[in-house]
């Protein structure tokens, strides 16, 4: 059986819980917290969730897993047949990812963790914020998923980086990065509503608060 290691508070490890939830593959989740313990590093080099278990051997990076999931279950797949299609499905991953996650990530300190976000970054994160999202609104179809008439990885992607972002720039800049883009709210509320995206969030907002209430009871 296959082992998804990590927690249900990463939207990484989320990703690809909801795309192995929207394939219909059993899984077992193996709790893990991000660590630089060897035990960790054997699993994944850069001690990262998420991680795959796989008949023993371990795989790291969402996106590698998600092919790698592709590859090997391609009933119900999660990519459209045509190359180009399928391209576009990736090149709005990468987007998401590289253009707006990982750039509002770096608000998550101030935003989720009560750290404080220096004035050069918060500077710097909205310059590059707005043109992630100005190519995500290029990029992105809503019609009615978000590469098009078919759910995709790419939508595994956004269900699980786009409210983070939404949530990050709402806190610290007191606007949502993403208000402009009006098709996001419908579209998140429309996942939600399948079983896979639907269960994967009631397991995040229970871990979520398990997190909260294990960190109130340290303090
Ligand atoms: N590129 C990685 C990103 C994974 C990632 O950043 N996961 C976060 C949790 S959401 C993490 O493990 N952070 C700990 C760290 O960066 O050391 C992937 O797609 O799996």
């Amino acid at each position: 059986m296959l082992k998804l290691g990590g927690f249900a508070v990463s939207n990484y490890y989320n990703k690809v819980k909801v795309a192995l939830l929207e394939k219909g593959v059993p899984f077992e989740e193996e709790f893990r917290m991000t660590s630089q313990e060897s035990e960790m590093l054997q699993r994944s080099p850069m001690g990262k969730v998420p991680y795959l278990g796989v008949g023993g051997q371990h795989l790291c990076e969402s996106q590698v897993i998600c092919e790698y999931l592709e590859d090997q279950y391609p009933q119900t797949p999660l990519y459209p047949k045509d190359a180009l299609e399928r391209a576009r499905v990736r090149e709005l991953i990468t987007v998401m990812e590289l253009h707006l996650e990982l750039v509002a990530r770096r608000l998550y300190p101030q935003a989720f963790f009560g750290g404080t976000a220096s004035d050069e970054t918060k500077t710097q994160v909205e310059k590059d914020l707005a043109k992630g999202v100005r190519a995500f609104k290029q990029l992105a179809r809503f019609s009615p998923f978000v590469a098009g008439a078919s759910l995709s990885l790419a939508d595994c992607a956004a269900g699980v980086h786009l409210p983070l972002v939404s949530m990050a720039s709402k806190i610290v800049y007191g606007r949502d990065a993403l208000e402009d883009c009006l098709q996001v709210k419908p579209y998140l509320k429309m996942l939600n509503e399948r079983p896979a995206f639907k269960k994967m969030n009631d397991d995040r907002k229970a871990a979520t608060e398990a997190m909260a209430a294990a960190r109130a009871k340290k303090a």
